[in-house]
């Protein structure tokens, strides 16, 4: 088989000496972290959409790079085996271990359900064969229900049940793909599950749509074998104006209000999160602390633009915190999906080795800056003491175990006259000690 990448060399760990562009710098696979390889800390994982489809394109100009490796024509299973192709080359040149893809990345829809199905099954049958070869494996598979025409007003959420079943249909041959492919995980991004305005809108009729939707998604699912989780994928905004799945703390009220919790956690995207006024590490601090942190798609947005780019992360206090949130959650069932692209203007294959030794090594220092954050014990036992007294006294530790009354509370209070000042939060102290830990 020609090689698609010519010129471009497997890329291997050489240290942050190194001056080869084509280098890791920091991510040594085989490096031991907390006791784990960081190849296990970190399960990378190729987002088929961007890596192979997006060219650069954007709302005021065509596209900048050639994705067409090498077929004749794109839009054609011509050009999608060639995306098989090179997606798997690209993979183990850069040693990354799973991709994730929508139903429509693989092949190009055609004009009827059958036809399009057709497709899916002759390219998971040969995207089957080079995963035997490689052994690179699927994170999550999905439905794409929000660029066609049909979804413009939703997919569950739709006004109209025909839509509905179209989506029904597409989720079932979804979740025949990713179970084919031994996917660890099936992904609900809900890109057009909201609204424009509430003046056409019935939100509660929608969202109680979208509910049972996911759950005919597990019946289903479940019925032909698939094991992995359910993830809800917030996002606040873009495309829509108002979007259900606003973020981590939203989508779990919804998976806890329909019942959905035994099958379902969340897939949390740093861009997503900054989108809804929160930081990265915030919503991973939500869905971890409510046992719902399953996979993480990672990329980095930009505040000066403020819609979702989608960047490569760079931002190392990011990916650290990112990283201490995974570690302390105990890891992911998922992995960690560029779900970034390139620049437009970095529009060569070089740029697309550049952009994953890029976020890998971003995200291989953030494993180690989060581990030396922990086994430095300064923050953790910080945080700790900050709340000593509900240990250190007696109500204390009754509100604790929910046995303490009002009143009881109220009499300590008449009794201490007025209530001391708390201690102080030390912020400016903490974040020296995230930078000593980062530079010393
Ligand atoms: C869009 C986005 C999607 C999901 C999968 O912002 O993140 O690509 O990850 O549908
Ligand atoms: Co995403």
């Amino acid at each position: 088989m020609t090689e698609i990448f010519r010129n471009l060399p497997k890329v291997r760990y050489e240290g942050a000496d190194s001056k080869n562009p084509l280098s890791f710098k920091f991510y040594d696979p085989d490096r031991v972290i907390l006791g784990k390889k960081m190849s296990e800390h970190l399960p990378f994982a190729m987002a088929w959409w961007h890596a192979l489809g997006n060219a650069g394109k954007d709302i005021f100009g065509d596209s900048t790079a050639d994705k067409a490796f090498g077929a004749a024509e794109t839009g054609t299973m011509e050009h999608a085996k060639a995306k098989v192709d090179a997606g798997f080359e690209f993979m183990q040149k850069l040693g990354i271990r799973y991709f994730c893809f929508h139903d429509i990345d693989l092949v190009p829809e055609a004009d009827t359900l059958e036809e399009t199905n057709a497709r899916l099954d002759e390219i998971t049958d040969y995207m089957l064969e080079k995963m035997k070869e490689t052994g690179i494996r699927n994170l999550w598979g999905t439905a794409n229900m929000f660029f066609n025409p049909r979804f413009m007003n939703g997919a569950g959420s739709s006004n109209s049940v025909d839509v509905f079943c179209h989506a029904a249909a597409q989720i079932k041959k979804a979740l025949d793909c990713t179970v084919k492919l031994g996917g660890r995980g099936y992904v609900f991004w809900g890109g057009r599950e909201g609204y424009e305005t509430l003046l056409n809108t019935d939100v509660r009729f929608e969202q109680e749509n979208i509910a049972a939707l996911m759950r005919m998604a597990v019946k289903y699912g479940r019925s032909i074998g698939f094991k992995g989780n359910f993830y809800i994928e917030p996002k606040p905004k873009e495309p829509m104006k108002h979007q259900y799945d606003y973020d981590a703390a939203t989508a779990i009220g919804f998976i806890r209000q329909y019942g959905l919790s035994k099958d379902f956690k969340l897939n949390v995207e740093s861009n997503h999160a900054t989108l809804a006024g929160h930081t990265f590490q915030h919503d991973l601090r939500i869905a971890g602390m409510n046992g719902m942190l399953g996979s993480v798609d990672i990329n980095q947005g930009d505040l000066l633009l403020g819609w979702d780019t989608d960047e490569f992360p760079y931002d190392v206090y990011e990916s650290t915190m990112c990283m201490y949130e995974i570690l302390k959650a105990g890891g992911l069932s998922g992995g960690l999906n560029f779900d970034a692209k390139n620049r437009r203007p970095s529009y060569t294959p070089e740029d697309m080795f550049h952009a994953f030794i890029l976020g890998m090594d971003s995200f291989a220092l953030g494993l180690i800056k989060a581990a030396a954050i922990i086994e430095d014990g300064r923050i953790d036992t910080f945080v700790k003491d900050r709340y000593a007294s509900y240990q250190t006294t007696g109500i204390g530790r009754k509100i604790r175990a929910g046995e303490a009354t009002l009143e009881e509370c109220a009499a300590i209070a008449v009794g201490n006259g007025n209530a001391p000042l708390p201690g102080s939060g030390r912020q400016e102290y903490l974040e020296s000690v995230i930078n000593q830990v980062f530079f010393k």
